[in-house]
């Protein structure tokens, strides 16, 4: 049984869509307790058994393990395919922390469903998908914008120069699994990719890829591939089906950067006052851009009204990019409310739309609406 050795997993911390592979989303009351999502409640996406380097990693060699996994470079500048150890990335490069959401670009599929029709996700358990298929966390690792320009100078060179069109990065799982970056994302420091080891200073656990994983900060979790055993580079995306037919959007393309995003995690109706507290996360996805605003409204968007961002929590790592949520609150009259809706504006003064256009079932950003009983 392919499935003998998978991690022990508690039900009470995570909603679960399927064991088999296994498939869970981080409850609500998890993602709005804390800034950083702890590893045991972040949803976990397996599209395989977990494979054997993830397997019971014993506390006493845990980090060791980690500094002695290999990652195999293929074909670099002199033709060579080296396998290099963690410790060898880590001394050569050194390492980093970044702040960054995870999310699966199947996200809110059930929205998804319910405001634009059936997608490739209806009938399927994971059309149960609400909207924890999500964390925000502190990853550290080794910035790929060092790693790839020492291994790969000439292809490096090339899309720095060209802006990067023709070169994508192939990121291979020790469970067979495959995804690809276009190159010049992946080499712009300021996108801060890494290939991470640690998830808020503890060592991956086994679902999220112990001992390394691709965390690329604002692209769809598809491409974070875990169990990292390989990386290339290639002229054109990596022919695997999660990359060639699933996670794909309208237009044939690979999904690569999250849109920007506001998710209402709670509403609580104080009788004494008749207010409506109303709480959530945001975040900007992919251009990294910070969030200027978060709106509420009860008229199911006639009028809004500012929530309060919480400061203290827009941290800029080692880039001037914001790829981390910012967790904020609202308090309304909950005089004949019956819905609540919110919608996120960035920097650059985006703004969320009431129901975002079909992408297959992927990436919905319409405004988030909660019924209030
Ligand atoms: N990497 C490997 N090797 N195998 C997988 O099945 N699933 C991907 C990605 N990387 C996957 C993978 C998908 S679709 C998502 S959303 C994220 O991992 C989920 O990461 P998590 O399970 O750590 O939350
Ligand atoms: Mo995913």
């Amino acid at each position: 049984d392919p499935y003998d050795s998978e991690p022990i997993r508690d039900p009470s911390v995570q909603t679960i869509f399927m064991e088999r592979p296994y498939c869970s989303e981080t409850p609500n009351k998890a993602l709005n307790s804390a800034y950083l999502t702890s590893p045991s409640a972040l949803y976990v996406r397996n599209h395989a058994p977990v494979p054997e380097c993830a397997w019971e990693p014993e506390d006493s060699t845990r980090e060791s393990n980690v500094q002695n996994h290999e990652v195999c470079f293929e074909r670099v500048q002199n033709g060579t395919s080296p396998t290099l150890k963690v410790s060898d990335l880590q001394s050569r490069f050194g390492t980093v922390t970044v702040t960054s959401i995870l999310q699966c670009a199947g996200n809110r599929a059930g929205e998804d469903i319910k405001n634009t029709g059936d997608s490739g996700f209806t009938g399927t358990p994971l059309e149960r998908i609400t909207v924890g298929m999500l964390g925000n966390a502190q990853w550290s690792g080794i910035r790929l914008s060092s790693i790839l320009p020492a291994l790969y100078p000439e292809q490096c060179g090339k899309a720095k120069e060209h802006g990067g069109g023709e070169w994508h990065v192939v990121f291979e799982g020790a469970d067979g699994y495959e995804g690809s970056t276009p190159l010049a994302r992946v080499l712009d420091p300021r996108n801060d990719c890494i290939l991470a080891t640690h998830m808020n200073g503890e060592p991956l656990s086994p679902d999220h890829g112990y001992p390394m994983r691709a965390l690329l900060p604002g692209i769809a979790g598809a491409r974070n591939v875990k169990w990292l055993q390989g990386v290339s580079l290639s002229k054109v995306p990596v022919d695997a089906p999660w990359n060639e037919y699933y996670y794909k959007n309208s237009f044939g393309e690979q999904i690569q950067q999250l849109p920007l995003q506001s998710i209402i995690l709670n509403t609580t109706t104080n009788s004494q006052t008749n207010k409506l507290s109303v709480s959530g996360v945001a975040y900007s996805g992919g251009s990294g851009n910070a969030i200027a605003r978060v709106e509420i409204s009860t008229d199911g968007g006639k009028t809004w009204s500012s929530a309060n961002i919480k400061n203290e929590e827009i941290k800029k790592d080692q880039s001037n990019k914001s790829f981390g949520w910012v967790r904020w609150s609202a308090n309304v009259s909950a005089e004949n409310t019956t819905e609540v809706c919110c919608r996120a504006t960035d920097s650059e003064g985006k703004t969320q739309c009431e129901i975002s256009p079909k992408q297959r079932g992927y990436i919905y950003n319409g405004w988030s609406k909660v019924e209030v009983i």
